[in-house]
């Protein structure tokens, strides 16, 4: 089959995010957008000649189109193998889990996580390096740097391949397997958690419900949470993956996660309900009437893991985002284990597990995962959970609240202010970073201001440093407000401002989080302007 050499010009923009690179769909759209992206990763990863590429994606809309791309461009290339998921489905951390077992060179994800997905919505790609894990930005930049100075990519004339049939195919010299997405995946699950004592508990009184949201985890929650645990059939919600998710927002959140919701705090509310998002990795717990924050989901992982199989052995230490809330340091104290504040985006774990540093990592963007794979992992979690509950026999919300009363509450929230205006965006961060002097020793929200930075990481295990990670005002008592950009976002600005204050006191445990933080969310807009600046009264979502 004919090598074709065809001719490109770069594009503005193709520097990846906090996870990969993602656009409307209409620009991957335009003619040579994705397959620049593509040739300029592949020049930059390195010597992968003969070797495998893993590929699959969310399933959402142009997920089957950029991987027929991707294929021919990889045959093109010199790669000795894809192995790509049925129907073009892999979720994220079913990615991850496939390139580790199979040796590969490295993984192209199709994804743009919990974003709308259709014509007119959100499309992403990202480049995950041999552990399994998101590239670090040594290698994101290199990527961006090829895509300034790109003028040709490699193809193939070649015809589409059958990515419904599981099997094998030759494109040009590249053999590409068709594989079943779940199988390995729910494999490795099977050797974490206790099934069998999941099961006995789901065969008895215990309800659950968990929500797919019509993204990618469908089929992995029927596979393994109807089929191999036994739960009856409609336990998962919203199974069947679309291409535009229904016309949905799957970000499992109190906001986005509305269905779900509305069942657990409806009447006869299940024991324990879940949701993940479009490509799998992301999770939301809630027990009966009770929500459980990402920052606190981590900490109890940490605190119950003997319950769990796969992590009896002990962990090695627990490492958080730095806007994730210190709720998991206090266990990691406790258990005397090391704990890591990385900037957010998962890429920023993989050192660390791979230098065996830590085995449980979060992020209070619903982020909760392990060294099993080097993403983060929704069902996962929904599992671990379950093995919790299975072993403890008791609810969720009692086992948090037992949580609180050992370690103290970490309250905490999230509020964001999505599709603002770039510079009214940078402007509310340049507000705080310019009052650090003054702020520093002062009175804020009955508080003692400790310090204010910029934060900046310097990854133990490789020394880089990443800086301008988000702008903090830190007080003496352990509370905090940070101000960031997210880096995910397609369109505008959006500002993050993270909430947190702790509370050692049991009696003053159950307040309603905007309560509890509410003079630190005055504090925080009187220092910044951000409602003023951004023509905002409130928060688009807050978690
Ligand atoms: C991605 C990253 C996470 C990050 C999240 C939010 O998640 O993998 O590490 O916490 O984005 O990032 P930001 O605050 O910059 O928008 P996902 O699930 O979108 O891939």
């Amino acid at each position: 089959m004919q090598i074709k050499q065809v001719k490109t010009r770069p594009f503005e923009g193709q520097r990846p995010g906090t996870s990969g690179l993602r656009k409307k769909v209409k620009v991957f759209q335009q003619p040579h957008y994705l397959e620049n992206f593509v040739q300029s990763t592949f020049d930059a990863i390195g010597d992968f000649a003969g070797k495998t590429l893993v590929v699959g994606g969310d399933g959402r809309f142009y997920n089957r189109t950029a991987i027929q791309t991707i294929i021919k461009m990889a045959a093109a290339n010199g790669f000795g193998r894809v192995r790509v998921g049925q129907g073009g489905i892999l979720s994220t951390p079913a990615a991850s889990c496939v390139i580790r077992k199979y040796k590969a060179f490295g993984g192209l994800i199709l994804s743009a996580s919990h974003n709308p997905a259709g014509p007119d919505e959100d499309f992403g790609i990202k480049y995950n390096i041999g552990n399994g894990g998101p590239a670090p930005e040594s290698v994101t930049e290199a990527i961006y740097a090829c895509t300034q100075d790109i003028n040709a990519y490699r193809t193939l004339a070649a015809d589409d391949i059958d990515l419904d049939a599981v099997g094998s195919f030759e494109v040009g010299d590249m053999q590409v397997e068709v594989i079943d997405p779940v199988a390995d995946y729910a494999e490795l699950m099977q050797s974490l958690f206790d099934f069998d004592a999941i099961r006995t508990m789901l065969a008895g009184d215990f309800r659950m419900a968990f929500d797919a949201m019509h993204a990618v985890t469908g089929p992995y929650a029927k596979a393994i949470i109807e089929g191999m645990l036994g739960a009856p059939a409609g336990t998962v919600m919203n199974g069947e993956p679309k291409e535009d998710f229904g016309g949905g927002h799957p970000d499992p959140n109190l906001t986005y996660a509305h269905e779900l919701v509305e069942k657990m705090y409806g009447d006869a509310a299940p024991d324990f309900g879940a949701a993940s998002d479009g490509d799998g990795d992301r999770n939301m717990i809630l027990g009966n009437h009770f929500f459980v924050t990402p920052s606190d989901s981590l900490a109890v992982l940490a605190a119950n893991a003997d319950a769990a199989p796969g992590y009896q052995g002990g962990i090695a230490g627990i490492a958080r985002s730095m806007p994730t809330s210190a709720a998991a340091d206090r266990v990691a104290e406790a258990m005397g284990l090391d704990c890591y504040e990385t900037p957010t985006g998962w890429k920023f774990f993989g050192n660390l597990m791979d230098a065996d540093r830590v085995t449980l990592c979060g992020e209070e963007s619903f982020g909760t995962g392990s060294n099993h794979v080097r993403e983060k992992d929704g069902l996962w979690a929904v599992l671990f959970w379950l093995n919790i509950l299975a072993v403890r026999q008791d609810t969720v919300g009692h086992i948090v609240q037992a949580h609180w009363q050992k370690f103290g509450r970490n309250y905490y929230s999230r509020h964001d202010y999505e599709g603002v205006d770039a510079d009214a965006a940078a402007r509310v961060l340049q507000n705080v970073r310019s009052q650090f002097d003054s702020l520093t020793g002062q009175s804020l929200a009955h508080r003692v201001v400790q310090a204010c930075d910029d934060f900046s990481y310097t990854d133990p295990v490789d020394g880089s440093v990443s800086s301008n990670q988000g702008v903090r005002i830190l007080f003496e008592d352990g509370s905090r407000i940070i101000f960031r950009l997210s880096g995910t976002g397609t369109s505008g600005a959006t500002v993050r401002l993270y909430l947190e204050s702790y509370e050692a006191d049991a009696s003053r445990h159950g307040l309603d989080a905007q309560d509890a933080l509410a003079d630190l969310i005055a504090a925080a807009d009187y220092v910044s302007h951000l409602k003023q600046l951004t023509g905002r009264d409130k928060p688009t979502v807050i978690t």
